[in-house]
């Protein structure tokens, strides 16, 4: 039986794939791990909890050989607009952190699973369809931290046999934590301020066109690429995966369809604006669905109709 330890269990993926992995493979087996303290009664206080600074490869060993660790998600890492902002700090957690799990997988045989993101890639980069392999050359240190853990853990994989594997997301959208400090932000903070204020103030242009993904999506994923069969994965540690793309103005759009009092309005933020023109309007996933079967099951429709349904059940707001 797998016994996993999950890094940056606190954060915005990490909130829903603990629950997720304790249901397929028991609480007991599912460490959750991360710099915070989780609060009081937190929905992670079913199973083992430990702190760990990824930053400290003691810390990762010590949880690793505590539990008996055979598998290491590895979600602790800074998002694209904090990382912006504070660029040596983004190198310390995101690389820094990543070489020390990779180097405890390495001495104590652990596979690892690493999220890369639809920022690896640059303004070079094709922008529609976006091939699984093409030209990264991104302008911000998210994304070079991001194409350099793409390499990083190809390298551990090719030379010390390291059961690594990894997922460029896209933007994710949940309902449970918030993401915290990234350039897709917006299509989070969309749908609570459409529930609690019936309008929105969005940081990004309105023609701004972005892959996106609902959260089950993403965890789903996740646990999918984990559990492939490595004799069919040629790409592993970087696959690109897509659900949906849409723009400011399509996700209003489509709020409205249920809040017709629904408003969106825009003060573009210069810097997260740029992250973006930066990015890809939709990547190509042949791949993920050739190599281990890749099906998202939320396109925008589906996922704003549960967003709204599960975040007013949240928020205790009528209708
Ligand atoms: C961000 O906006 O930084 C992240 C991402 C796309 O990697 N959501």
């Amino acid at each position: 039986m797998k016994r996993i330890l999950v890094t940056g269990a606190l954060g915005q993926i990490g909130s829903e794939l603990v629950p997720a992995l304790r249901e397929r493979y028991g609480a007991d087996h599912v460490v959750a791990s991360d710099i915070r303290m989780p609060a009081a009664g937190s929905a992670l206080s079913n199973g083992p909890f430990h702190h760990v600074d990824c930053t400290s490869q003691r810390q990762i060993q010590e949880a690793v050989r505590r539990f008996e660790v055979d598998a290491i998600y590895h979600l602790a890492s800074l998002l694209s607009a904090v990382a912006e902002e504070r660029p040596q700090a983004a190198w310390d957690v995101n690389m820094g952190g990543l070489y020390r799990v990779l180097e405890v997988a390495r001495e104590n045989s652990c596979s690892v699973f690493v999220p890369s993101s639809i920022g690896a890639f640059g303004p070079s980069t094709p922008k529609d369809d976006t091939p699984q392999d093409t030209l990264q050359r991104p302008t911000t240190m998210y994304g070079v931290t991001k194409v350099a853990g793409e390499l990083l853990c190809d390298y551990y994989h090719t030379r010390f046999a390291v059961d690594s594997r990894g997922l460029r997301y896209p933007g994710i959208i949940s309902y449970v934590a918030p993401p915290g400090g990234g350039t897709t932000d917006y299509a989070v903070e969309i749908y609570y301020d459409a529930i609690e204020h019936g309008r929105y103030s969005c940081f990004l242009e309105p023609n701004t066109r972005l892959d996106m993904m609902y959260i089950p999506d993403a965890v789903k994923a996740a646990i999918d690429l984990m559990e492939a069969d490595a004799a069919r994965l040629e790409h592993r540690n970087a696959f690109n995966v897509a659900a949906m793309n849409f723009t400011p103005e399509e996700v209003a759009a489509e709020i409205a369809r249920h809040i017709p009092e629904f408003t969106i309005s825009y003060a573009v933020d210069p810097v997260r604006q740029g992250i973006a023109d930066s990015w890809p309007n939709a990547i190509d996933d042949t791949a993920a669905r050739e190599e281990w079967g890749w099906s998202p099951s939320y396109d925008l429709e589906r996922m704003t109709s549960d967003m709204l349904e599960q975040l007013r059940r949240k928020l205790g707001a009528a209708g």
